[in-house]
């Protein structure tokens, strides 16, 4: 396995794709992702543009759905939620389909959404990615941060060290031979300093400071946790996201097969 990160979508090699792309945006696009369809949601179907967004959720039965996102980290007008993963809870989401909108990380999904694989990832699914990785082992896979309009993210390269780091040491993968770009220390240098300060971490980050601004303490808490859900978000068509058990099956057939 060769293991890629990058910042930003806008860092990613352009004309080439990987067999597995993870995309990252702890604050809050991917945990909210996670989260809601940890408690039931149908799917996550992500878009870029408000406008597309409002075309393709007319044509959904209104009851439903759930128009989700936020332009600067505050709601965006006329739309049911704004991006807290707090507010996904199974009394509101349960059997819905969120039509999700953000500033960073739905782009980031339209950047690699043409991969044979795409996955979502944040602190709190972590481990299930992990588990992912470990069964399929991909020959190429890339940790593609979010970032805030183009700019690097402290939580973003953080989680993608976090991935990095369980996977190694699972693994037992020489690091020089899993690395295929300096980024990849990186991360992993981050994710050691501050494993155990995440929330502080979130804090000193500038989206962190942003959404404080905001009133949003609780989401932040919440983001810093980490492999509290097992549930792995995986793309079933361009921009749909759905929970997998694909990793569950995997996992099963990997520690029932007989060792050679
Ligand atoms: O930029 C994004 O995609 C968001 O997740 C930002 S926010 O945390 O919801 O404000």
């Amino acid at each position: 396995m060769k293991f890629f990160v990058y910042h930003t979508p806008e860092l990613a090699p352009a004309n080439i794709l990987p067999d597995c792309a993870i995309v990252v945006d702890v604050l809050r696009a991917t945990t909210t992702i996670a989260t809601a369809l940890n408690v039931g949601a149908e799917a996550v179907q992500v878009f870029s543009d408000i406008d597309q967004l409002m075309q393709v959720s007319e044509k959904w039965p209104a009851d439903k759905r759930i128009r989700v996102g936020e332009r600067g980290g505050a709601m965006v007008d006329g739309f049911d939620l704004g991006n807290s993963p707090l507010s996904c809870t199974p009394e509101v989401v349960k059997g819905k389909r969120l039509f999700m909108t953000t500033t960073n990380g739905t782009r980031s999904l339209e950047r690699v959404q043409a991969a044979a694989v795409v996955l979502t990832a944040a602190f709190i699914n972590r481990r299930a990615i992990v588990e992912y990785l470990m069964t399929k082992t991909p020959e190429t896979v890339w940790v593609l941060g979010s970032g805030w309009e183009g700019n690097f993210s402290l939580e973003d390269t953080a989680c993608a060290g976090a991935i990095a780091q369980n996977l190694v040491n699972e693994m037992g993968y020489p690091l020089d031979d899993f690395a295929g770009n300096d980024e990849v220390f990186a991360a992993i240098s981050l994710y050691l300093q501050w494993q155990n300060n995440l929330f502080e971490l979130l804090n000193h980050a500038s989206h962190g400071q942003r959404l404080l601004r905001l009133g949003s303490y609780e989401d932040l808490k919440y983001c810093a946790q980490t492999d509290i859900l097992d549930v792995l978000p995986m793309q079933k068509e361009p921009g749909v996201i759905v929970k997998s058990d694909i990793k569950k099956q995997s996992l099963q057939f990997w520690m029932e097969a007989p060792k050679t």
